[in-house]
């Protein structure tokens, strides 16, 4: 049954330190890489939204002990070569990383296993993956299209490939890699545009030899992963909602503590910087190769700006809440470049040009993005989740600045990736 959330405050003023949880990207890639090492992994300041859970659950079916109390976890694995065939199939539930990232782990695995996911990623496409993996040698099947889950996929032996990537895709990327890692010879991928990098970092953390030069990545096949500890700074994609919230609610200032810097990540400070708003970094540091800091955002006034290139991949799913900001700026935003947002976990260029075009936004969409015309005062209503976790918060961020409330529908899917983001939205606002 669907549930409905209402946002309403009363002249709000976002004031405080907070600390977000941890890097979706990068606890399921700790989860991922212990499980693929031979024993034990301790992760710490892991993330325990759904998505990442569901990454969990599909290697405990696969026979590796993983413990978890609150954001700790413990892994223990036998590695790759001695994972048990599931019984039931393995259930990516709404995570695209998940899914994309597992199709390369368990295409060079010993065992059988059939993917699936809920009727959102359901709809995502699968092919990006299984098009290099086949080109590899990986046994993906599916009863219907095979560009979609369900799957099944038989373990194979890989041999290795130089692959151009078509799509700026952190996901394809590191399923690729990932299937390099069992694989004969050295793979090597191209990319387009720099994208997120935590598995390569993390593949040298957990003891294997990974070589960049400019946009390709090379990995020789048959390195052996070893356990080891990680550390998991704040989700600079959950941060983002206050640091937006921060930008432009009036007399705002808030400080955000432990949040990742990776270079590939903060695309949105680059963004907010060029829109006028005053960001300090208060203290970066560097711990197993990903850098994080605490960072101060104030409220100021907004330019519009052009956000376009190889940005994009660097701020992808901050795109939405972008999208808010604008509507608050001075001028014409245009978003570009980034037709990747129609196969989220909805299409986030309709769903976020319909949502706030409700409360008296002025949006046009494009093919690849939209432009947004402000700044405009914008009025309460029922805004949709469409089941996406970034649509909901977005909604929910869009009640600081209405001048009634906001009503959000299937509020739920927002601890896909920041379960207790309502407290936190709380304890931050001062009426
Ligand atoms: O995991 P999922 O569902 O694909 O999550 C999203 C998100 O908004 O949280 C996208 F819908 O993030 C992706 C991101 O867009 C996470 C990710 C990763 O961890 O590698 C990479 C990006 O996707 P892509 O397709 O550009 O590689």
């Amino acid at each position: 049954m669907s549930q409905q959330k209402t946002v309403s405050f009363k002249r709000p003023v976002l004031r405080g330190t907070l600390q977000v949880p941890g890097d979706k990207s990068i606890s399921h890639r700790a989860v991922m890489l212990g499980s693929i090492a031979t024993g034990k992994t301790t992760i710490t300041g892991f993330l325990d939204g759904e998505d990442c859970l569901s990454t969990i659950g599909m290697f405990q079916k696969l026979g590796v002990t993983i413990t978890r109390e609150g954001t700790n976890v413990v892994v223990e694995s036998p590695g790759i070569a001695n994972w048990e065939t599931p019984t039931e199939p393995l259930d990516a539930g709404n995570s695209g990383t998940t899914a994309r990232l597992m199709l390369g782990i368990l295409a060079g695995a010993s065992v059988t296993s059939e993917m699936c996911g809920d009727q959102y990623l359901s709809k995502r496409p699968m092919k990006r993956v299984t098009d290099p993996l086949s080109m590899m040698g990986a046994d993906i099947t599916s009863e219907g299209q095979t560009d979609y889950l369900p799957l099944t996929i038989k373990g194979a032996i890989l041999q290795a490939i130089d692959y151009n990537m078509p799509v700026a895709s952190a996901q394809v990327k590191s399923a690729i890699l990932l299937a390099g890692l069992q694989a004969k010879g050295i793979t090597s991928v191209t990319e387009q545009a720099v994208s997120r990098d935590h598995t390569e970092r993390m593949l040298m953390q957990f003891g294997a030899k990974v070589e960049q030069s400019g946009k390709t990545i090379r990995l020789q096949g048959g390195q052996q992963l070893t356990g080891t500890d990680v550390v998991v700074p704040g989700d600079i994609s959950s941060a983002a909602f206050f640091m937006v919230a921060a930008a432009m609610v009036k007399d705002s200032e808030v400080i955000f503590e432990k949040v990742g810097l990776n270079p590939t990540r903060t695309g949105i400070l680059d963004v907010l910087q060029s829109m006028g708003v005053t960001i300090t970094v208060l203290d970066e540091k560097g711990f197993s190769g990903e850098r994080y800091g605490d960072v101060k955002i104030q409220y100021s006034p907004l330019q519009a700006t052009e956000i376009g290139g190889d940005v994009i991949p660097r701020l992808i799913d901050e795109l939405p809440i972008l999208a808010l900001l604008a509507t608050q700026a001075e001028g014409r935003t245009v978003i570009k470049d980034a037709e990747e947002l129609r196969v989220k976990e909805t299409d986030r260029i309709e769903a976020v040009a319909t949502e706030l075009r409700k409360l008296g936004a002025v949006i046009e969409t494009t093919e690849d993005g939209m432009i947004i015309t402000g700044p405009t005062p914008l009025t309460g209503g029922t805004l949709q989740s469409y089941g996406d976790h970034r649509l909901g918060m977005m909604a929910a961020i869009a009640g600081l600045i209405t001048s009634e409330p906001i009503h959000i529908d299937n509020p739920s899917c927002i601890a896909i990736s920041y379960p207790h983001f309502f407290e936190d939205l709380a304890n931050l606002v001062k009426q």
